[in-house]
C-alpha cells in the first residue's frame, strides 16, 4: 500500500485539488485519493480531521501533513527528487517557480467569474470586469514559456512540470467558458487535455451528482 494520500475535494469543482494530483500522476506516484465532497453538512467535520486550513487539497505522508496544493508540489519535489517536478535548468526553473506563484495567488477575477466545473459548457458566460485582463496575462505567460522554454516538447516548460499541474484548470476553465485564444494558447490548451490523466479527471468529475450552487450560474 503506498503510505501517500491526498484528500482532494470534487473533482467536478475542484481546482485547487486537480493540481497536485494531475502532478502525482503524471509523474507516476502511487497515492490513495480520500474524496470530501465540499459544502455538505459533513464536510467541515471531515475537513478539521485531515486539514489545518480545513481546506483541500491536503497530502498525507506517513505522520506528515502538507496542506496548500503549491506546497504539496514543492514537498513531492524534494521528497522525491528524482523526478523532474522543475525545469533542470536554473533560469527556467525560477520562472517556473515564478509563473506557478503568480497562478497560485493571483487570477482572483478569473477565477471567481469562471469557476472551474468540467461538466458545464457556458460559452461566453463569466466576462465580467477584470476577467479579461486576467486572460491576457494567463496567455502571455504561456507564449513567453512556450517560446522561450518549450522547445522539447508542448508543455509550458517543454515536459511536464508542476507549473503545468497549476495551469491545467485554467485550461478546463477556458474550454468550459470557450474563451478565445490565440493559436499558441490554443495548441496549449490541447496539448493539456490530451494528457490522459487529465482526462480520467474529468470523466470522474462529470459522473459527480453533487451540485454545489456557489460555483454554477
Ligand atoms: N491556497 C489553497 C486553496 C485551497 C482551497 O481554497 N480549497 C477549496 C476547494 S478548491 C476548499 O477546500 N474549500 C472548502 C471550504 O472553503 O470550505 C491551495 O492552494 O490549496
Amino acid at each position: 500500500m503506498p503510505d501517500l494520500t491526498l484528500v482532494i475535494g470534487n473533482k467536478n469543482y475542484s481546482s485547487w485539488s486537480l493540481r497536485p494530483w494531475l502532478a502525482m500522476k503524471q509523474f507516476g506516484l502511487e497515492f490513495q485519493e480520500f474524496r470530501i465532497p465540499l459544502y455538505t453538512p459533513e464536510a467541515v467535520s471531515q475537513l478539521s480531521q485531515y486539514s489545518p486550513s480545513r481546506k483541500v487539497p491536503v497530502l498525507l505522508h506517513g505522520n506528515q501533513q502538507v496542506w496548500d496544493s503549491l506546497a504539496i508540489c514543492e514537498y513531492l519535489a524534494e521528497e522525491f527528487p528524482h523526478l523532474n517536478w522543475w525545469p533542470e535548468d536554473k533560469n527556467a526553473r525560477t520562472i517556473a517557480r515564478c509563473v506557478s506563484a503568480e497562478m497560485h495567488s493571483g487570477f482572483q477575477q478569473l477565477r471567481q467569474n469562471m469557476p472551474m466545473n468540467c461538466r458545464a459548457k457556458l460559452p461566453g458566460r463569466g466576462m465580467a470586469l477584470g476577467v479579461q485582463k486576467d486572460i491576457d496575462r494567463v496567455t502571455t505567460i504561456w507564449r513567453d514559456c512556450r517560446e522561450k522554454f518549450g522547445i522539447d516538447g508542448d508543455m509550458l516548460f517543454g515536459q511536464f512540470t508542476i507549473a503545468d499541474a497549476m495551469f491545467a484548470p485554467v485550461v478546463l476553465r477556458f474550454v468550459t467558458y470557450d474563451v478565445q485564444l490565440d493559436h499558441i494558447a490554443k495548441n496549449y490548451v490541447e496539448a493539456i487535455l490530451a494528457i490522459p490523466a487529465l482526462q480520467e479527471w474529468i470523466k470522474a468529475g462529470k459522473a459527480e451528482q453533487e451540485v454545489i450552487p456557489a460555483y454554477e450560474f
